[in-house]
């Protein structure tokens, strides 16, 4: 029985993660807040019918959006489990308009979290599945600590997300694969389930909120028409869950390709940059997806604010490729 944290130990020693070479173990446990946090959260999410949790909070987050109860639940558990954490430099959460600073010494506050502590919270009293996402990126030892949460995703540390479904599991990466942990409850151990995840290089699902077709750029309505219409070789269903996570974890697992495109109401794109899209491009791209904008490739995006949107098209390589070329981005 591998635990996430054994697990993270061993990526420290395989990367060399700096700032931790002499005291190992030190971003493990740091990462330990991580797991700590999904435990609490988890338990607030089994229990929710039962407390006074479900509902809105009747508060309104930085986004604007209606704030869940367990939205700030949730957003209070990674404060607090990973705010205590040695190498913790700043916490940047969407629930939160601006950055918490939790160690500004560059000599002991060596990373940066981001994160979107429940997402897919509207779905929360319906009873559908519910992700915590989250992105780690190192303190440049040259400028402050904004513009160490604004660089691209292709410098993150590590990525990943916790899905509260059926079954409760972490997938990650640190750059040397996708792995996936679930949640014994016996032990209240993330351990390890699947190494070295592949998504698979062609799927049978594509996952869009179709409402929103007529607002789509000419290309992207062109491209569900071909995946509908069996142009690329096999007949699709279509899957939207509407909780991003759950609607990623199925792309990693079954292939196929989740579709996010620009719309007349946001033309930038309705999902965030620095805490959605780049750490599951991130595990994408580990599992040997892809992830662009319909354009650009999403690690390669240059952040300019915490909250930005962005459109998001994540899937298999063949679909991400028919994409490319429908909508003229780089494959
Ligand atoms: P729409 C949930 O609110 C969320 O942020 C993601 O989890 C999900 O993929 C998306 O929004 C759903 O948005 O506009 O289709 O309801």
């Amino acid at each position: 029985m591998t635990t996430f944290e054994e697990h993270v130990l061993g990526q420290e020693k395989l990367l060399e993660i700096p700032g931790f070479g002499e005291a190992r173990g030190s971003f493990a446990w740091m990462m330990s807040g991580l797991t700590l946090a999904a435990r609490r959260i988890e338990a607030q999410i089994r229990s929710a019918g039962l407390g006074d949790v479900y509902g809105a909070e009747g508060s309104e987050n930085v986004q604007g959006e209606a704030q869940q109860k367990l939205d700030v639940v949730a957003n209070d558990a990674m404060m607090e489990c990973l705010g205590s954490r040695e190498g913790v430099a700043a916490l940047v959460s969407e629930e939160d308009e601006s950055a918490v600073v939790v160690d500004g010494d560059p000599a002991t506050g060596r990373y940066i979290f981001i994160f979107d502590p429940l997402d897919g919270s509207s779905n929360i009293d319906v009873n559908v599945n519910v992700g915590t996402i989250f992105s780690v990126h190192r303190r440049l030892a040259e400028g402050g600590l904004d513009e160490s949460m604004l660089q691209a995703g292709t410098e993150q540390v590590m990525g990943g997300y916790v899905l509260y479904g059926p079954s409760t599991v972490l997938v990650y990466t640190a750059g040397t694969g996708v792995h996936g942990f679930t949640l014994d409850a016996a032990s209240g151990a993330f351990v390890l389930t699947s190494e070295h995840m592949a998504m698979p290089e062609q799927g049978s699902y594509y996952s869009v909120n179709e409402a929103n077709a007529a607002e789509w750029p000419e290309g992207f309505q062109t491209y569900v028409g071909t995946l509908r219409s069996g142009g690329l070789g096999r007949a699709y269903s279509s899957r939207y869950i509407g909780s991003l996570v759950a609607d990623f974890h199925r792309t990693l697992l079954k292939g196929g390709v989740f579709l996010y495109p620009p719309t007349d109401k946001q033309p930038g794109g309705k999902l965030r940059l620095l805490y959605e899209a780049n750490p599951l491009a991130f595990v994408a791209e580990q599992s040997g997806g892809m992830a662009t904008n319909g354009v650009d490739r999403v690690l390669e995006i240059q952040p300019e604010k915490i909250h930005q949107r962005t459109a998001f098209c994540v899937g298999s390589r063949r679909e991400m490729e028919a994409l490319a070329a429908a909508v003229g981005g780089k494959a």
